[in-house]
């Protein structure tokens, strides 16, 4: 693959997850129905992005700043970049406050839910960087997605989802389409998991109510990265995945966000649509880290991993 389409395609993974994400927001929690009539006079982009980009682009930052994983400064990214009014799931901002306390990045997720540490999807819909990463080195992908997770998810189900999601960001990057369920099941753990992701072929034909019902569109990580994989898998354009992602109702804001990864990097920052660049660009003009920075921290990824 020639270089400068790698490119696009590591600015369409972080792009296409804050559009998915934004345009998400807005139904986050709403129906199949609520949303179509959200929506129904089209697919207006019309909101900021919410905790899944703020925390990506923490991610991203400390990978860049640190060429590599480096769990405190990492934890540090978080902190720093927090906003309440981006709306964090509960877990996630109890081990924050934890962590700004002084807490080590490897302990205080494991005191969220009863001690379970969280399955949340919120190490899943933030993961991209990583998937971008280490797209050409499995092991390390695998490794470094579960140590990302533990920062705030340390249930073995929260970790696993991420570097599903993670891994599923690679294969895209590689034009992977074809063997991703194939490549996905010979590295998959976990029962949940590996039963799902063997449903997606049996399923491209199944109605939204069935898919829901198989895969699930929930906060959880085994509800939501399979079925972000599959909302990629049954179409074919960027814009067709993201919209029945997020149609599908629920946890829309981090299905979108999950999809519109693994899709922008696979088609790549051209195939999203121009209105929906425009408007999230729009959306932070009042101060938060827009769709400029966003393609920034793509290329700085992209200089360091190739050494350009
Ligand atoms: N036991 C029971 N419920 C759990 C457990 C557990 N061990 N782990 C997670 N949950 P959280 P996130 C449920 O709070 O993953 C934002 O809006 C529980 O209901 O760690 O960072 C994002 O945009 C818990 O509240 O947050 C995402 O949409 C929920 O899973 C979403 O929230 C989320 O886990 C995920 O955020
Ligand atoms: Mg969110």
């Amino acid at each position: 693959m020639i270089k400068d389409a790698l490119r696009s395609r590591f600015r369409g993974a972080l792009v296409g997850s804050a559009v998915g994400d934004a345009l998400g927001a807005p139904v986050e929690g709403c129906t199949i129905e609520e949303v179509g009539s959200f929506y129904e006079n089209g697919w207006e982009l019309k909101s900021h992005y919410t905790d899944d980009t703020e925390m990506m682009i923490g991610v991203a930052e400390s990978l860049i700043e640190r060429h590599g994983f480096d769990g405190a400064d990492m934890a540090r990214k978080f902190i720093r970049n927090y906003h309440a009014w981006r709306h964090y799931g509960p877990g996630t901002r109890a081990v924050l406050k934890w962590l700004e306390a002084g807490e080590h990045w490897e302990v205080a997720s494991k005191r969220v839910f009863n001690g379970e540490g969280s399955y949340g999807n919120g190490a899943a819909m933030r993961i991209a960087p990583i998937g971008l990463f280490y797209h050409d080195d499995v092991d390390t992908l695998w490794e470094i997605a579960h140590k990302a997770s533990h920062i705030t998810h340390s249930h073995v189900l929260g970790k696993e989802g991420a570097a599903i999601q993670a891994y599923s960001v690679a294969l895209a990057l590689r034009g992977q389409r074809e063997g991703m369920l194939t490549c996905l099941g010979a590295r998959i753990k976990e029962g949940i998991y590996r039963n799902k992701i063997s449903k997606i072929e049996r399923l491209m034909d199944a109605d939204r109510e069935l898919l829901i019902e198989e895969l699930g569109n929930d906060e959880a990580a085994f509800n939501s990265v399979p079925t972000a994989i599959f909302s990629f898998l049954r179409f074919h354009s960027f814009y067709e995945s993201v919209i029945y992602a997020i149609s599908l109702g629920g946890d829309t804001d981090t299905i979108g966000a999950m999809t519109g990864a693994i899709s922008g990097a696979y088609y790549g920052e051209e195939a999203i649509p121009q209105e929906w660049l425009t408007a999230l660009a729009k959306a932070e003009d009042e101060g938060g880290k827009g769709l400029r920075y966003i393609e920034w921290l793509a290329d700085e990824l992209y200089r360091i991993k190739f050494n350009v």
